[in-house]
């Protein structure tokens, strides 16, 4: 068996050994790849698709696009990819998004270090060596230094939890993993759960195909309409002749997005000038220009319900029946508290007098049926129905690879009453484990990819540094974590998102504690923070120093 690369001979039981593991192909484990292969470590990238993309390869589901303009949502670190790749629409579909994530693979040569159709199952530190053995379902066991998890943070889907789904004669298919053939529902019954970002974008494509169609809806949605467009060669190259300064500004954003930063409270205008600026955010047709109109939105319920009685209004502009359009204006939470959807013609969809929707509020859900839907009301007869019931976002994912630090402690243990970590980045008690865009983090709150890059770059500085200095491992210190998840909550708490049972706050997943799971000081101000632990000496990280092998 080879020797690792502090030397020392590798375990028995390993199959390979490597400097670094990254878990996943999406978004951030190519980058992170790219930029360990500069630094000359030795990287496995372990993904469980047949291909990269990550969510991009999975998510399939007709109308699946990102909500972050294509313009911003791509790579900035290499000039000339920015250059050479040229967006068609406003905001891009899912096969362009992946065509992109192909284009970097293939033209960084990334491929050739990613395993395909393999899960990492369990991730193990050895204390005595500062290593890992990581070992994957198809019998791998991979002696690294580092475990990069990049397994995003909506990737482990989740079902409704209501029994029967076996006994359905028709297809049931997820949104999260969409058939990668497509699904056509023309002349089909179809039943539809879940009205989140998925939902709202797929409702009104597969209604136009289905002959009927129903929507199961638990909570109503915020949702604003896309304005989606081609878009015209003047703006892609206005665009490339600024990207430098865009980007820069992105990092520097709230969301990360550059956006002008809000200067008056909601109460300090009239209802009148109000009203004008969320219809110019309305036009503008994007999730931030609403939610970031006025100082207070997201942390003065008051202010906050300005901008959802706005939202409200066009609900009931848009949909001709006043019931119906009661029924789908969300009043149980503030307006950007639960993740805004951008839509084309969601609203519009239920006009249709094959389209109907169904209130779980009112008649919850039972089982699924041979025959499809039970509610508490009646039985629904569907051809094929879909889950777009989300995901156990942002630690699912992490907890779901049985990782285990010093003394064996497991992951999921440390977690039990909600993640805690350093920055979002680290864990104490697991030393080399890094985290891109885990909890604590801005990352579902930003610009996934603004903020994947700024992880990775992070993460490789780490590396690097320890590296150059021959130090083995580094430890998030308890104190430093502590303090973190601290400022974490106390930074929510200043906000509306803790009072709205979403996600963000694991409240989709029964039994999952309750805690906001993302960063909500800002994009920018978290860099800074980042950067400021980096230029200390990596503040609140313990170094490890080398093994002395030859005790007993
Ligand atoms: O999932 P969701 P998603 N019985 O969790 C309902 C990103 N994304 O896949 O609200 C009945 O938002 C659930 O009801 P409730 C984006 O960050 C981005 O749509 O919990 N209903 C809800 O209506 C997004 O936020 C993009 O009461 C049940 C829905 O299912 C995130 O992914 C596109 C239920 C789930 O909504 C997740 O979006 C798509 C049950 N047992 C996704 N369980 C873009 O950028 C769940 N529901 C465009």
């Amino acid at each position: 068996m080879s020797e690792s690369s502090n030397g020392h001979p590798a375990p028995v039981e390993a199959t390979d050994v490597a400097d670094a593991v990254v878990v996943g192909a999406g978004v951030a484990g190519l980058y992170q790849l790219y930029r360990l292969r500069a630094l000359g470590l030795r990287t496995r990238v372990i993904e469980a698709g047949a291909g990269v993309g990550g969510t991009w390869y999975w998510n399939r589901y007709p109308g699946a696009r990102c909500d972050v303009e294509s313009l911003s949502y791509s790579y900035s670190f290499s000039p000339e990819l920015e250059q050479e790749w040229t967006w068609s629409e406003k905001y891009a579909t899912q096969p362009e998004i992946l065509r992109y994530l192909e284009h970097v693979a293939d033209r960084f040569d990334l491929r050739g270090g990613i395993t395909f159709d393999t899960r990492v199952d369990s991730a193990a530190y050895d204390e005595r060596r500062r290593r890992w053995l990581v070992a994957t379902d198809t019998g791998e066991r991979i002696d690294a230094q580092f475990v990069i998890m990049a397994t995003g943070c909506l990737s482990v889907s989740k079902a409704p939890e209501i029994p029967g789904a076996e006994s359905f004669r028709g297809p049931i298919h997820h949104t999260g993993h969409w058939p990668h053939e497509g699904v056509d529902f023309t002349g089909q019954r179809l039943g539809v759960i879940g009205t989140g970002s998925s939902g709202i974008q797929s409702i009104p494509i597969m209604a136009r195909q289905a002959v009927d169609t129903t929507v199961f809806q638990r909570t109503p949605n915020f949702s604003m309409p896309a304005g989606n467009r081609p878009l015209p060669a003047e703006e892609v190259d206005a665009m490339k002749a600024n990207y430098l300064a865009w980007r820069e500004g992105q990092r520097h954003s709230g969301f990360g997005v550059p956006i002008p930063e809000p200067t008056l409270a909601a109460f300090e205008v009239s209802e009148a000038e109000r009203n004008a600026k969320y219809q110019d955010g309305w036009d503008r047709g994007n999730l931030v220009s609403i939610l970031a109109a006025y100082t207070d939105t997201l942390t003065d319920a008051e202010a906050n319900d300005t901008a959802a009685e706005f939202i409200r209004s066009k609900i009931r502009s848009i949909v001709h029946d006043p019931e119906l359009a009661e029924t789908l204006s969300p009043r149980s939470f503030p307006v950007g508290t639960k993740r805004p959807c951008l839509d084309s013609g969601y609203y519009e969809t239920f006009n249709k007098p094959n389209v109907h929707l169904v209130d779980l509020r009112a008649t919850p859900l039972v089982e699924i049926t041979e025959r499809g839907v039970r509610t508490s009301e009646r039985e629904y007869e569907f051809d094929a129905i879909v889950f777009a019931t989300g995901f156990d976002a942002m630690t699912g994912a992490l907890t779901s690879v049985d990782i285990r630090g010093v003394g064996g402690v497991s992951l999921k243990d440390r977690w039990a009453d909600g993640p805690r970590t350093y920055l979002g980045i680290a864990v104490a008690g697991f030393p080399n484990l890094f985290t891109i865009t885990g909890p604590t983090s801005p990352s579902v709150f930003s610009n996934m990819m603004v903020s994947i890059e700024q992880h990775v770059d992070w993460v490789t500085d780490l590396i690097a540094h320890l590296r150059d200095r021959g130090i083995p491992a580094v430890d998030a210190t308890e104190r430093a974590e502590q303090e973190w998840v601290a400022h974490n909550i106390e930074v929510g708490d200043g906000t509306l998102y803790p009072t709205a049972e979403s996600w963000y706050m694991g409240s989709n997943v029964p039994g999952k504690p309750r805690v906001l799971m993302a960063y909500i000081g800002g994009v920018g101000v978290y860099r800074d923070k980042c950067d400021e632990v980096a230029a200390n000496g990596y503040e609140g990280f313990a170094f490890v120093p080398e093994p002395n092998l030859t005790r007993a």
